[in-house]
């Protein structure tokens, strides 16, 4: 299990519509895909998707620290001595999308070398999650098309609504538009990406007090501190902190802070091993989470459910798991694929996902 060297591998895929959000928007895919090869022949893999406008790391980024920090730091050490590793990794601050997926390659080799997938290694709760789709931003006849088309085709009836742009009626009126064409079985929840000041989501909130909505996600940064605390106060449903908690002492600080009620695990800004350390964090604090998306592709969506589906806390809740649907193509010999709103862990030994190689030179972008 020695680990002998880290590839990281960049690739753009483009998608068939851009995501849009009150914090940016993604029209490719600009990944990075990340080998841990082991002396035995393991091959660990798992994507890292930087998002600059959220964490600061971009594709370039993610390649350079993985060359001449991480890799020089973890070469030489059994893929089994996890520990070791991260410690190693953290000396460095930041980068969190960087150290996520070696921590997840990691764990995949692990699975492979104990011939087991990641999800029964984590927890072995449940084999799959209910799926929540994300609507990007567009007219409300846009979103509620993409609602309803994923309402029909896949059986999804959880969305996540993008708001967070000013004047907020734009958002108020999607909003409505969903729950009137959705009917009151739908769960609707928000995402302001930071969008918003803490009046103008109360105000929004306060718009929308019929609409039965589930919970609100980053509605105002958390760095607006008491502002947000006071929204958080005036908010009568959850307050998912997302951005805002990458790292357990920043999950501690924003609950204790009365800054947020419930938390948002991404596995490709914590890995495995952080969000492990973070959903026990949150369930030891008697606070919700959600397993989130940050726009993963197949790789990443696979890891998500792998995690989620290996604990009774992150199966509770729909899992964002479905943006992969809106690329114009993926890496992966064998798509994942929603069935009756669910989506189901990959069974296969580690994150249990093959790359198809042929995808992968037609889409990487270094040679
Ligand atoms: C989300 O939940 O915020 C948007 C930016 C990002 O990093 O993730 C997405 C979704
Ligand atoms: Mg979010």
């Amino acid at each position: 299990l020695e680990i002998t060297a880290v590839e990281a591998i960049p690739y753009s895929i483009p998608y068939r519509k851009p995501l849009r959000f009150a914090s940016g928007e993604v029209s490719h895919a600009e990944h990075v895909l990340i080998r841990v090869h082991t002396r035995g022949g393991l091959v660990g893999t798992a994507d890292a998707p930087p998002r600059p406008f959220t964490y600061g790391e971009t594709q370039a980024g993610v390649i350079a620290v993985i060359e001449s920090i991480f890799a020089p730091q973890i070469v030489g050490v059994d893929a089994d001595r996890r520990d070791v590793m991260r410690k190693r990794l953290h000396r460095t601050v930041g980068n969190p999308v960087a150290k996520a997926a070696i921590d997840m390659a990691i764990w995949d080799v692990l699975g492979q070398a104990w011939s087991m997938p990641v999800h029964r290694l984590l927890g072995g709760f449940t084999d799959k999650l209910r799926v929540s789709h994300m609507l990007g931003f567009d007219t409300p006849e846009a979103m509620v098309a993409e609602a309803n088309k994923m309402r029909d085709v896949y059986g999804i009836s959880t969305f996540k609504v993008k708001v967070g742009r000013r004047p907020i009626d734009a958002d108020v009126e999607v909003v409505r538009a969903l729950r009137q064409t959705l009917g009151d079985k739908a769960e609707l929840y928000m995402d302001g990406n930071r969008g918003w000041s803490p009046s103008e989501a109360a105000r929004a909130l306060e718009q929308l007090s019929d609409c039965g909505l589930t919970l609100a996600e980053e509605l105002c940064p958390a760095d607006d501190v008491l502002g947000r605390r006071w929204l958080v106060n005036h908010c009568s449903v959850p307050f998912i902190a997302d951005e805002s908690v990458t790292t357990p002492a920043e999950v501690t600080r924003e609950l204790l802070g009365g800054s947020a009620t419930a938390i948002s695990i991404k596995t490709a800004r914590s890995g495995f091993s952080g969000s492990e350390e973070i959903l026990h964090l949150a369930t030891g604090l008697g606070v919700e989470v959600v397993m989130g998306n940050q726009i993963d592709g197949q790789l990443g969506t696979a890891c998500t459910v792998a995690f989620g589906a290996a604990h009774e806390a992150t199966s509770g809740r729909a899992g964002e798991l479905s943006n992969f649907l809106d690329m114009s193509d993926d890496l992966l010999t064998e798509p994942l694929e929603i069935i009756d709103g669910c989506l189901t862990a990959p069974t296969g030994p580690g994150i249990g996902v093959t790359v198809d190689p042929d995808k992968l030179a037609h889409y990487r972008t270094d040679n």
